[in-house]
């Protein structure tokens, strides 16, 4: 049993408020439940299921580090960690969640006011022989910041017991520097010292939030009972995201998004990450409303597309209000 203190989990978000800030993370208890719950999770096995049958699914024995590959699980052997990357594709169940109200009051209060969206959204499912991740922090391949790059939303499907793989953490590490890593070929990536983490046990439906300076793994799984979870990555305007979403998003679920769930995926105006017209039809565009510009000659059949309300107010607004000027 590791000594180290985590938080109690709460269901007030100003109290988790504060644990983010002391700790590096808190646990939201009930952030979803009931219906909602159920069809997320619902969503989640269905699309999981079908990835391994049709040979898509993305596998391994842990989720870094080691060897992770796209195929069918071979017969009777599943491999411990499943993801299902992509979720904003896979299902209005998980774009409805990503409007739950208290993502933006975390949001806003780690990122100080700073613009924030979506960076990821990927299934996470842990299984009897998972082996545990390198301990690492989400931005650890870039310089530490003082305020964090990204804030990651662990969503528990099922409950998270320590031997099922919970996820496990050093509370209040986001104060210092990062985890220690080697590399090897054969091992991938691992701590060369030993690093004392403590699992996070939470009932189905908690949030485990922790920001990206919390050194983190995930657990080693000696249960029958599968952990399925969902990860939810939200970070600043000015980060690369971790899933590039403008081009990934597919286009069918482009066009059946509103503005304002756009604009959660990191369409909108910006003064970093603009996004640029791609096609005559206007498709991935930002609440800017760029013209659609190609190459142009003279001599040649190439055409610009303008768009209703180019350059609009709105989305000079938005940037004005993204940099941090106030409108007078
Ligand atoms: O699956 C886990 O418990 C941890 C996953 C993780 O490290 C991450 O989502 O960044
Ligand atoms: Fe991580």
């Amino acid at each position: 049993m590791s000594k180290l203190k985590l938080p109690a989990a709460t269901r007030d978000p100003a109290q988790g408020k504060r644990d983010l800030d002391e700790f590096g993370l808190c646990v939201h208890e009930g952030f979803v439940e009931g219906e909602q719950l159920k069809l997320i999770r619902e969503r989640l096995v269905e699309q999981a299921d079908l990835e391994c049958e049709y040979g898509v699914a993305l596998l391994s024995g842990q989720s870094r580090g080691g060897k992770t590959w796209y195929g069918h699980p071979e017969p009777g052997a599943m491999p411990g960690w499943q993801g299902i990357a992509g979720l904003y594709n896979k299902g209005r169940v998980f774009i409805d969640y990503l409007k739950h109200p208290l993502f933006a009051e975390y949001n806003a209060h780690l990122f100080r006011g700073a613009s924030w969206h979506l960076s990821a959204m990927t299934g996470l499912i842990v299984r009897r022989g998972a082996e545990p991740m390198v301990v690492h922090v989400d931005q650890q391949f870039m310089p530490r910041t003082e305020v964090p790059a990204y804030l990651n939303c662990m969503l528990c499907l099922t409950d998270f017991e320590e031997v099922m793989g919970a996820t496990r953490v050093v509370p209040k590490s986001h104060l210092g520097g990062y985890p220690p890593q080697a590399y090897s070929a054969e091992r991938g990536a691992y701590n060369p010292e030993p690093i004392d983490t403590v699992a996070v046990e939470a009932p189905a439906g908690s949030v485990i939030f922790f920001e990206s300076r919390t050194w983190h793994q995930s657990g080693i799984s000696t249960s029958d009972k599968t952990r399925y979870s969902l990860t939810t990555l939200w970070q600043q305007h000015w980060v690369k995201p971790m899933d590039n979403i403008a081009l990934n998003l597919q286009r069918g679920v482009y066009e059946a998004l509103s503005e304002a769930e756009l604009q959660l995926l990191g369409f909108k105006a910006e003064p970093s990450g603009r996004i640029e017209c791609n096609s005559p039809a206007g498709v991935q565009n930002t609440n800017r409303k760029t013209p659609y510009v190609p190459e142009l000659r003279q001599g040649s059949a190439a055409r610009p597309v303008a768009l209703d309300g180019m350059g609009d107010r709105k989305g000079a607004d938005d940037e004005a209000k993204a940099m941090g000027l106030q409108a007078r």
